[in-house]
């Protein structure tokens, strides 16, 4: 089973995503946290990706997709895997469409969330008081929903295309949209 969760910054796809992900047993990836981990390492991937994310860019493509590549060849992505926040731009959707074509397989739903804006603002500002990530400012939060809307919206069209967009209203406490998920994928479990 290959489920992706969409939405943007702030949308609740970290939080819904590993939810969902252990309550249908399967991996979850999620390529921010992914990009995270190697910016603290200090791996040549991380200071590659750190320019990027701290400026609120998408980090390149071609970056993305051999973390992606390796994953799905892993034995942990065996039963099926949750992307959350992949892919983020159409080059990125196509390109995962092969690779599981490739495999026999497809992607089987897309959940996106749907959150008003000035809620994520005020969940993002929120999330900078906590954890201090550095792309949580003011600054880089206006940028990244500015790419939110001009490169990874045009998903929403490309999904629809093929069936598969499940719209989750995102708004309210983290159980309430975890029981809308669950509801969603209940046909596809
Ligand atoms: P991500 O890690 O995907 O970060 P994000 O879009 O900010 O969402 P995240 O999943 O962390 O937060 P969530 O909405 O769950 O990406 C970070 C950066 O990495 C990108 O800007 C980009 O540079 C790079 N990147 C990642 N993937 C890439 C790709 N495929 N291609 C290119 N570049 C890529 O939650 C936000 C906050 O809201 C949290 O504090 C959470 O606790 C809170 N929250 C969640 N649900 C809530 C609710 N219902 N009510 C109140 N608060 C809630």
């Amino acid at each position: 089973m290959y489920l992706m969760i969409l939405g943007a910054p702030g949308s609740g796809k970290g939080t819904q995503g590993t939810l969902i992900a252990e309550h249908l047993g399967i991996a979850e990836v999620s390529t921010g946290a992914l990009l995270r981990a190697a910016v603290k390492q200090g791996t040549p991937l991380g200071l590659e990706a750190k320019r990027f994310m701290d400026q609120g860019l998408l980090v390149p493509d071609q970056v993305i997709l051999s973390l992606i590549r390796g994953i799905l060849d892993s034995k942990e992505a065996a039963r099926g895997v949750l992307m959350d926040g992949f892919p983020r731009t159409v080059p990125q959707a196509t390109a995962v469409d092969q690779i599981l074509k490739d495999r026999k397989a497809q992607v089987d739903m897309v959940l996106l969330l749907e959150v008003a804006e000035d809620e994520l603002v005020t969940r993002l500002l929120a999330r900078a008081a906590k954890e201090g990530r550095s792309d949580d400012n003011l600054e880089s939060i206006k940028q990244r929903l500015k790419v939110y809307h001009d490169q990874t919206a045009p998903l929403v069209a490309y999904y629809d295309q093929q069936g598969v967009v499940s719209r989750i209203p995102g708004m309210g406490n983290v159980d309430e949209i975890q029981a809308r998920v669950r509801d969603a994928v209940g046909g596809k479990a």
